[in-house]
């Protein structure tokens, strides 16, 4: 092979390199050039043969035609990765827009009971409570004792009270029947000024079309030096708004009884009863949906407050029996019967988490 004959062979490979249209045909180029059997590859394997004198000078002309393509078919290589990305960014969008695709999880379903105290948490968070939380098993002082719920007072029998063995000491754990023991153990832990919500399970022994062993409550805790009834009222006005969804809510407080409050009342919201469904804030039918009052001074010294320095309210109300309510679910007993049937058709999404900016339960 004469100098003129690799000049020729640089040249059609330049060439090729050149013309080589995408990343495929670019590696048909190299191999045919520098694999193992390539030309310049092949002609290197020729120098072995040749005369000493010769082998230098040809050597060198065959290693400068094998840098030479080497670096245009680094540069091809590299304008077409840039044309090929290019191409991508182009033709290849993603829509940030577009609805989450659910996968898996849209198979699942959150229970109503999650829905509604996800929905009430939020309320009370956005306005300024913390949420308490405390053991399921308690003593008889954090869940009667405390609350003003003397030995003998009818409360206990009315409490339906499921008790654990009594122990060497005499005293007898019990599954709390209400969560107001979380407000007492927040109390004496803490300091006022204090305003809380405590969501939880309560249990009593009682079972029928309206009642089941095991229910959900949340009851909520204010205590400040000059904290008032006026106080407790707007606090319920405005979370009746936000649960049920609407701009006006009609309230009828009547007068109660609760050992552990004084003033006690009783709530009732008005609403319209159109076919099946029920309207919050309309008509003139009424429905009670909790209990409250102004903290019990005999409460407050109980955990070691002193009622002529602080005093607050509290109130309590059913999850079950609220989500019942809003959501049109006549039935209780299907809330705890594992029905996939009845979740599917009751349940929420699991990425429909309840917002104020975006409606609870849209
Ligand atoms: C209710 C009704 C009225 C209540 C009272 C307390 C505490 F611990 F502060 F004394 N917690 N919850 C209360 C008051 C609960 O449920 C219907």
């Amino acid at each position: 092979m004469t100098p003129t004959d690799l000049d020729t062979l640089q040249r059609d490979l330049l060439d090729a390199v050149a013309g080589a249209g995408d990343l495929a045909a670019l590696e048909d180029v190299r191999v045919a050039a520098l694999g193992k059997k390539g030309r310049i590859s092949e002609l290197m394997k020729s120098l072995g043969a040749m005369p000493a004198e010769e082998r230098k000078a040809f050597g060198q002309a065959v290693n400068g035609v094998k840098t030479a393509v080497a670096e245009a078919l680094g540069a091809r290589k590299q304008a077409l990765d840039a044309g090929a990305l290019a191409e991508r960014l182009s033709s290849e969008r993603a829509d940030v827009t577009l609805p989450v695709r659910q996968g898996p999880l849209g198979e699942g379903r959150i229970h109503p009971v999650s829905q509604v105290w996800d929905e009430i948490t939020e309320i009370f968070a956005d306005m300024g409570f913390a949420i308490a939380e405390g053991p399921d098993i308690e003593t008889d002082h954090h869940n009667f004792t405390a609350l003003n719920i003397p030995e003998e007072h009818p409360a206990r029998q009315e409490h339906d009270t499921f008790y654990f063995n009594e122990r060497e000491d005499g005293s007898r754990m019990l599954l709390r029947t209400h969560t107001s023991p979380v407000q007492i153990r927040t109390m004496e832990a803490s300091e006022p000024p204090l305003r809380i919500i405590a969501p939880g399970r309560v249990y009593r022994c009682d079972s029928d079309q309206t009642h089941t062993p095991m229910f959900h409550q949340v009851e909520g805790l204010v205590i400040d030096e000059e904290t008032h009834l006026g106080h407790l009222k707007w606090v319920l006005e405005a979370f009746c708004k936000a649960f049920f969804e609407v701009d006006a809510v009609k309230m009828r407080f009547r007068a109660s009884h609760f050992p552990f409050t004084e003033p006690s009342m009783e709530v009732d919201v008005g609403y319209a009863k159109v076919g099946d469904e029920i309207r919050i804030g309309e008509g003139d039918q009424w429905l009670e949906i909790l209990g409250c009052g102004m903290v019990h001074p005999n409460v407050l010294r109980n955990v070691g407050y002193d009622p002529s320095k602080v005093q607050g309210f509290a109130f309590g109300l059913g999850i079950d029996r609220i989500a019942m309510l809003k959501y049109g679910m006549p039935d209780l007993r299907a809330f705890f019967a594992a029905d996939l049937r009845w979740l599917r058709h009751y349940g929420f999404g699991v990425l429909d988490v309840p917002t104020l900016a975006r409606g609870l339960s849209r």
